[in-house]
């Protein structure tokens, strides 16, 4: 099979060639008829033209569950090919200029290289995420009780330091935040003591947060469960928000939008979080029971639109400290990760603009004047127009692709890939 670097800005022109045409008079009726609302449709192009999403490094691999792991073809084998992977991911969809990592997964003793690695790509460093989930080979002390709410202070001190090695590596890259997730808490009842374990997670966090450098920020990462299946220590957002109100002004919540139950109102959570002024960020994802960490926007694009419908009221009101990250946390154990990765980024971009397009004038008298039946129907009238010559449009003045996948599968990147990279036999079950 031939092959074309999908990152190469002439390829990607001559991929563009066959659908110029059909966008420009797909984007040229979308225009008039958003005039008809008084929406300039070159206002919104811009506007999603600048928005960003990090990609997480742990999603350019095949992920797993428990059950088992499917590795595809040519798989990144270290962070620095990881990095090559995301590269392709922004040429062609414009949308995703940085990386967040995940220690110790990608741990290298070159960060340095890795930056410069990533700069030539074209890729800066998102947050940090720390990993005291599980153990790693030659780790002195177990976290099969906890990490930061063990117990035991010998071991909450080990997940600390950790967290700190991650801001320190951070630091040489770049990044600018930290994100903590845990997995503590208890399958039992009687487990463990529900407020000393809150309690000692204040005091853990502490200690990382007075690590942090004075441009950093901190996301905590709340999660209803799994692994811990009774009760999880930092389980909801109110957990979260009340440990980023007594940790200080650089903590935030980070929403995860697979880590609550079923039917919960995560709009309502953004707002919410809007409001404390402690809205850090998200890890978007789809799921249809738990965390399943499915592609964005593949189960439940109306739930993601109302997120963004909240989003987008924010930045209008320019609520105070809202600076929310955009990033994916997605596991793709039947697709190529990099199609998932970045149909996910323009699923993100096409809520934004279906939010953008939401008549707000006329929105505001409806709500106002108790008009419910006209109110719902010019909100839901956002999320019903069809978006994508925008989203196209956007990505070709960013010298993207028009048609991402269609680019992508064209140039043979994957199959060459996978003869450059062969794998590892794995058979075993993971996480991501
Ligand atoms: C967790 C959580 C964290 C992610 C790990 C891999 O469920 O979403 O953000 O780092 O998975
Ligand atoms: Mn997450
Ligand atoms: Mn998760």
């Amino acid at each position: 099979m031939s092959y074309a670097d999908p990152r190469d800005a002439n390829y990607i022109a001559s991929a563009n060639q066959p659908h110029a045409s059909a966008l420009a008079s797909d984007y040229t009726a979308l225009g008039i008829q958003l005039e008809r609302r008084g929406i300039k449709i070159d206002d919104i192009t811009r506007a999603v033209a600048n928005f960003k999403v990090a990609i997480p490094s742990w999603g350019v691999g095949t992920g797993g569950t428990r059950f088992g792991r499917f590795p595809g073809k040519g798989e990144p084998r270290n962070v620095f090919e990881k990095l090559e992977d995301c590269a392709v991911i922004h040429r062609l969809t414009g949308a995703t200029p940085t990386v967040s990592l995940h220690l110790p997964w990608d741990r290298t003793d070159d960060y340095k290289g890795l930056r410069e690695h990533g700069a030539a790509l074209g890729l800066g460093f998102d947050a940090m995420n720390s990993n005291t989930f599980q153990d790693q080979l030659g780790q002195p002390l177990s976290y099969k009780y906890g990490s930061l709410t063990h117990t035991d202070p010998a071991v909450r001190a080990q997940a600390v330091a950790h967290n700190i090695d991650c801001i320190k590596a951070g630091a040489i890259l770049g990044s600018r935040a930290l994100t903590v997730w845990i997995g503590d808490g208890a399958n039992f009842p009687g487990q463990s003591h529900l407020g000393r374990a809150f309690e000692r997670y204040l005091e853990s966090t502490a200690s990382i947060y007075k690590a942090l450098p004075e441009d950093w920020r901190l996301f905590l990462e709340h999660k209803m469960y799994e692994p811990s299946f009774y009760a999880t220590v930092i389980q909801d957002w109110g957990s979260s928000l009340m440990a980023a109100q007594t940790l200080g002004p650089k903590a935030f919540c980070l929403v995860d939008l697979g880590h609550h139950a079923p039917n919960v109102n995560i709009e309502m959570i953004v707002a919410r979080l809007v409001h404390a002024q402690r809205l850090g960020g998200f890890h978007f994802n789809d799921s249809k029971y738990g965390d399943d960490d499915l592609d964005a926007g593949s189960i439940e694009p109306f739930r993601l639109f109302l997120v963004f419908n909240e989003l987008v009221e924010a930045e209008l009101a320019k609520a105070p400290n809202f600076r929310p990250a955009h990033m994916l946390d997605q596991s793709h154990n039947v697709t190529d990760p990099v199609e998932s990765l970045m149909t996910s980024a323009i699923e993100l971009q096409r809520a934004y603009a279906q939010a953008l397009i939401v008549e707000r004038p006329k929105l505001h008298e409806y709500r106002i004047g108790n008009d419910v039946l006209m109110a719902a129907q010019t909100l839901k009238r956002g999320f019903t127009t069809d978006v994508s010559p925008i989203l196209a449009q956007a990505r070709v003045s960013k010298g993207a692709a028009i048609d991402p996948v269609g680019a992508y599968r064209a140039s043979g990147y994957r199959a060459k890939c996978g003869d450059m990279r062969p794998s590892k036999q794995s058979l075993g079950g993971g996480i991501v």
